[in-house]
């Protein structure tokens, strides 16, 4: 028996020395240890042999015992102290490599011409107002005196939610909301995304942006309007840009105008970029209609507003010099960055 516990003590030192992993480790554990391990046999023929013999027999079973725990217990903290020295190895990290970078956004230059707009009204004391952009139809249409057939009011242009609402064509509801409020004066500009059912190309798109903007008082006139889109425009474009109206017309206006600068890349005479022309068109304006004053409760006998409407996206490719819409709605990263 004892030659068979030499053998069986220098079988598992041999190879809990040659374990190279906790789990190997582990099942030499069982397998010399274990409740049917070498040991354990071993210990259960100890009542075959004669009795004088057994308590040595026994004692040096359990020294064996002893020296196999022992020597399991040092190859797992070498195995420990091993993993740590990987796992510390692994997780070291290099303080000289370049951080990073930090990729910083910027405005879109739709946001840009509209910030420079907000600036010179305000600085004219007008407010900015925003207003929703799903809107009843009597904002959008019926309240700016646009009749129930007018080609603006078809389906093919506007998108109906239902008989009742819409996604606003126009940010107008947003003025007529604000006259309804009955505090005058008003001096505001109303910016925000409009919505009109036309095909994608480089002037059109079913979303877009508009600044309105409205002034009602007592005694104001055509005089009114002129100076003030005049001044706009001067700091718009650069004091030197001149002004035309042409007349035109608009149901909530009268009278109607269009207003013109004259073209900031050749100062009038007539280039590429005005198609020859010498003047740009920027905007719709006009006398605020009485009847327009009057739906929204005011009396057009004792008080006399202006409003006009100009495209966002028109200002920003005018101003930034970009050719086709369609790159201001892309979002490539590509055009963005230019600006
Ligand atoms: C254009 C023309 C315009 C207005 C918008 C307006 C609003 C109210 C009353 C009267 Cl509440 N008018 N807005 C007036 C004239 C022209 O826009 O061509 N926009 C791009």
């Amino acid at each position: 028996m004892l030659e068979e516990l030499e053998e069986i003590r220098k079988r598992h030192l041999e190879m809990i020395k040659a374990a190279a992993d906790p789990e190997s480790l582990n099942e030499e554990r069982v397998s010399a240890l274990g409740k049917k391990g070498d040991l354990t046999s071993l210990l259960k023929t100890l009542k075959n042999i004669a009795p004088a013999d057994r308590p040595a027999a026994g004692q040096r079973i359990n020294a064996v015992r002893r020296e196999i725990e022992q020597a399991l217990a040092e190859a797992t903290s070498r195995m420990e102290a091993k993993q740590q020295e990987i796992r510390l190895s692994q997780e070291t990290i290099d303080v000289t490599l370049p951080a990073k970078r930090i990729r910083y956004g910027h405005s879109h230059p739709n946001t840009k011409a509209l910030r420079e707009m907000e600036k010179i009204f305000i600085g004219m004391g007008y407010e900015v107002v925003e207003g929703p952009e799903i809107e009843k139809d009597y904002y959008n249409f019926e309240a700016l005196n646009i009749p129930a057939n007018h080609p603006a009011k078809d389906e093919q242009d506007t998108f109906y939610i239902n008989g009742e609402m819409l996604l606003r064509t126009q940010t107008s509801g947003t003025q007529i909301h604000e006259m309804e409020k009955g505090k005058i004066p008003i001096r505001m500009i109303a910016p925000g995304r409009v919505y009109r059912a036309d095909e994608v190309d480089a002037t059109h798109s079913p979303v877009f942006h508009q600044v309105e903007g409205l002034v009602v008082d007592k005694g104001i006139t055509f005089a009114d309007l002129k100076g003030t889109l005049d001044m706009f425009a001067k700091e718009l474009f650069g004091a030197d840009t001149r002004t035309r109206f042409r007349p035109h017309h608009f149901p909530f206006t009268e009278p109607s105008a269009e207003m013109d600068v004259s073209c900031f890349k050749c100062g009038g005479k007539g280039c590429r970029f005005c198609k020859g022309e010498g003047w740009i068109e920027i905007l719709g304006c006009g006398m605020v209609h009485p009847h327009v004053l009057e739906m929204s409760g005011i009396d057009p006998e004792v008080y006399s507003g202006f409003a006009f409407g100009v495209g966002l996206e028109r200002i920003a490719l005018l101003k930034y010099g970009i050719d086709d819409m369609r790159l201001m709605i892309e979002n490539d990263e590509r055009f963005l960055k230019q600006f």
